[in-house]
């Protein structure tokens, strides 16, 4: 088999990847490690930036996104029991960001993706990428116990953070940053009815909180716990009773309970791989760099990065190789922003564990700061909603 581009990975990078090559006419297969219900099962983004709105719409698949997607004007702010609005639209000129879990944008567009007859080899195991060093790359992958090769001239790795793309990179030849959160996010979806219109990130002695949604009907909340947790000692009502006890008394009145549909904890990880292309190898998406979930920023920045991707490809095929040439630098700019916003918000709105009390007085005074000048609150906005391109 010979295909222009091997996509490895059926996540939100990889399947909008895969529409955009689709769209151009160029031909591309997706390889798949796990089963369509495993990908569509694993609960994670929520909030969607304009950037990841357009590019569904650019990939043809915008429809149900539009129809169901809630629109949000603004971010409530919870610090020491008192409630701050950040008016996003209001600070930045009218920029909004939606309310779209990724399990159905990423059913959006597995749905296309087989209505256009296009090529995903669900389980297909030990993928391995080759000779992506030279002209002539090519993947192979074991299915029902036979190896099979595909010819490329490029391999997208859109494999996420613990895939094989970045990993088959010779050590010498990548560079990569990271920082370590000392907790993690215990997360919690329910089948009721938000407890606020908009999302509140609280910051409280006890731990960061997060209330957020899928939809007017569907709830998903955070609670910041120690790495030492374990979610099988986290039954329901602990996990409503310690949420209760983060919020101030007006969301604690209209919280609704009720049993959880999933429970997980997530570690919260800062990570940048550098440069994002090696020969005729790219990054995209969590393959290449993970963000702390707290500024929303980790599929948005997947999407960043499959749209970069996405129009070089296209202009490599229309005669021109500028836009692979300046891929790495092109994205890691904007990762950096993004990385720089996650980070801060995570060290902003998290308690940390010994934090010596001068960082600590000089962290409260930031977040004043933050909250009551204008500039603070545009700046917490802009990013938030989301940098616009630069090219
Ligand atoms: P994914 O989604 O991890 O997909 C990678 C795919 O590659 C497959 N794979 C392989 N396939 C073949 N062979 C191999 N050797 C393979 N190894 C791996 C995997 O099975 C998988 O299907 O990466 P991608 O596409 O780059 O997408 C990134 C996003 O999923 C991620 O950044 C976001 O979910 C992060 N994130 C959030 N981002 C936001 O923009 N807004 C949010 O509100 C937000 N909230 C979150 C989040 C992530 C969370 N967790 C659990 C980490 C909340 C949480 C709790
Ligand atoms: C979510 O709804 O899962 C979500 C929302 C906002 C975040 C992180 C996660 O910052």
């Amino acid at each position: 088999m010979k295909v222009q581009v091997a996509i490895i990975g059926a996540g939100p990078s990889g399947l909008i990847l895969g529409q955009l090559l689709a769209k151009a006419g160029i031909d591309a297969v997706i390889l798949e490690r796990h089963t369509p219900d495993y990908v569509l099962g694993r609960i994670r983004a929520g909030v969607l930036e304009q950037v990841c709105i357009d590019l569904m719409d650019e990939a043809g698949i915008g429809e149900r996104m539009h129809r169901e997607g809630l629109l949000h004007d603004g971010i409530e702010l919870l610090v020491e029991g008192k409630r701050h609005r950040i008016d996003l639209a209001g600070l930045t000129g009218g920029k909004q960001v939606m309310v779209y879990g990724q399990t159905e944008l990423t059913r959006d567009l597995m749905e296309a993706r087989k209505a256009a007859g296009l090529t995903t080899i669900y389980e297909a195991q030990e993928v391995a990428v080759s000779g992506f060093d030279s002209d002539h790359p090519w993947v192979s992958y074991v299915k029902d116990g036979n190896r099979h090769t595909i010819a490329c001239d490029f391999i997208a790795g859109c494999d996420g953070f613990h895939g094989v793309c970045r990993a088959s990179v010779p050590k010498s030849a990548i560079n990569l940053f990271e920082r370590v959160f000392p907790f993690g996010w215990l997360g919690l979806l329910s089948d009721t009815k938000p407890v606020c219109d908009e999302l509140i990130y609280a910051r409280h002695a006890k731990g960061f909180a997060l209330c957020s949604m899928r939809s007017r009907t569907r709830s998903r909340y955070y609670l910041q716990v120690p790495l030492s947790e374990k979610v099988e000692d986290w039954s329901d009502q602990r996990f409503w009773d310690e949420l209760a006890s983060r919020l101030d008394d007006e969301a604690r009145q209209s919280l609704v309970t009720g049993p959880s549909l999933e429970k997980s904890i997530a570690p919260l990880r800062s990570f940048v791989a550098e440069p994002m292309r090696f020969g005729r190898l790219f990054l995209a998406g969590d393959a290449a760099h993970i963000v702390p979930p707290t500024g929303a920023k980790g599929l948005n920045l997947a999407a960043s990065d499959v749209r970069t991707l996405g129009h070089a490809l296209i202009e490599y095929y229309g005669g021109s190789s500028d836009g692979i040439d300046r891929y790495s630098e092109r994205a890691l700019r904007r990762v950096w922003k993004a990385e720089r916003f996650s980070w801060w918000m995570t060290n902003l709105l998290h308690v940390f564990p010994d934090t010596p009390p001068f960082e600590s007085r000089a962290l409260k005074a930031e977040l004043d700061y933050v909250l009551h000048s204008h500039a603070g609150r545009t700046t917490l906005a802009e990013n938030y909603v989301g940098l616009p391109f630069e090219d």
